[in-house]
């Protein structure tokens, strides 16, 4: 256990959990949403982070793709600025404790809330041939995610938060049946997050999902790529680069460009004054190219480190083990297993 993390749960810092699913390539969306935020928060709190791979079975994955997916999300992370010295980061299939208690919070959860969560909706409309029962109990093992480590605070975009509330629901229930067994979590909401849209459409979030991949842009994609779908991102007819009312591509690439400089939308528009859009999105290219040009290389470096990598996976997943297995202890104990 590093030193670092072993004061930080000693000083009593306020415990953070996260996770990401390796579904696919990781966004600029996901980076500056989510990503950027996990790194900033790892010298305030105690900070325990993973990926989700569980989850990303509620859809079908191909072994090899979905196998390489989890060792560059792991990777990715690691290369975003995740520091194993300062917060646990393990993979969520290595630590068996999660399955266990999501079976068990399966049954403290009612099927007319699981019914209710839109993502199952979304999802289930959107992949018609397997809507299986995965999918539908999704939420119990996110629960778990967070129960088991006694997590006081989850940062989670905006379409996550009903997951969230549910995780809350569900361990006030067991705690209202069998007494104080787990932390009821509260959301987190950055106090800066961008919220970073598709380039082809706009008044849609930027998804990885999303079929085009002219909408998103992946944190690996090499630097032509990335200035090929910032030239080809929807815009409006106006021609002039200031935030406004019905001009979401526009409102969208200065919220990327302030996000990525850290200048301020006034700062842009005064910058490109006169200026057309195409000088606009080349800009916008370039300042998100040697954003991610250090990440880059340093995920480079890491993915052929396939020896330092698994170091690391390996020391979360026993270290995570450890402390899931004290509250899953708790509450099977608290509910009438016998002792091993
Ligand atoms: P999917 O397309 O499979 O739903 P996603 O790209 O939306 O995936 P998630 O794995 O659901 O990504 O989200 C991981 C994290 O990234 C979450 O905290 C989420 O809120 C954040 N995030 C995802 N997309 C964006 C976005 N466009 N802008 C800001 N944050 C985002
Ligand atoms: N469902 C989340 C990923 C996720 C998660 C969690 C987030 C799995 N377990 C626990 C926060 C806490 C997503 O798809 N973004």
């Amino acid at each position: 256990m590093s030193e670092e993390i072993k004061n930080k749960q000693a000083e009593k810092k306020k415990r953070i959990f996260s996770a990401i699913q390796p579904s696919g390539t990781i966004t600029l969306g996901n980076y500056l949403g989510a990503l950027r935020n996990w790194v900033k928060l790892q010298d305030e709190y105690d900070c325990i982070f993973a990926v989700a791979d569980l989850h990303a079975i509620t859809v079908r994955q191909d072994p090899k793709q979905f196998r390489n997916n989890i060792l560059e999300a792991y990777a990715l992370l690691i290369a975003c600025g995740i520091d194993t010295e300062k917060s646990l980061f393990f993979i969520q299939s290595h630590v068996h404790t999660h399955a266990e208690l999501a079976w068990i919070l399966n049954c403290y959860t009612q099927f007319g809330e699981l019914s209710r969560m839109t993502q199952f909706k979304d999802k289930s409309a959107k992949h018609a041939d397997n809507v299986n029962a995965g999918l539908f109990t999704y939420p119990s093992l996110m629960a778990a995610d967070i129960l088991l480590y006694k997590a006081d605070l989850v940062p989670v975009g905006e379409d996550q938060k009903q997951h969230l509330e549910l995780s809350r629901n569900i361990a006030e229930r067991f705690n209202g049946v069998y007494g104080n067994t787990f932390t009821v979590p509260d959301g987190y909401i950055p106090k800066v997050g961008a919220r970073v849209r598709s380039l082809q459409d706009p008044t849609k979030k930027m998804s990885k999902s999303d079929e085009n991949a002219n909408s998103w842009v992946a944190v690996l994609d090499k630097p032509d790529t990335i200035m090929k779908k910032f030239k080809r991102a929807v815009t409006d007819s106006e021609a002039r680069v200031c935030v406004g009312e019905g001009k979401d591509g526009i409102n969208n690439l200065i919220g990327i460009m302030s996000a990525v400089t850290g200048k301020t939308s006034d700062d842009i528009t005064a910058e490109f004054e006169g200026k057309g859009y195409g000088d606009f999105k080349t800009a916008v290219g370039e300042a998100v190219i040697e954003e991610l040009r250090p990440i880059q290389e340093r995920f480079d470096q890491l993915i052929n480190d396939k020896a330092f990598l698994e170091e690391q996976y390996r020391k979360g997943a026993e270290f995570a083990l450890k402390i899931s297995q004290r509250t899953l202890d708790k509450a099977m104990k608290k509910i009438g297993y016998l002792a091993k």
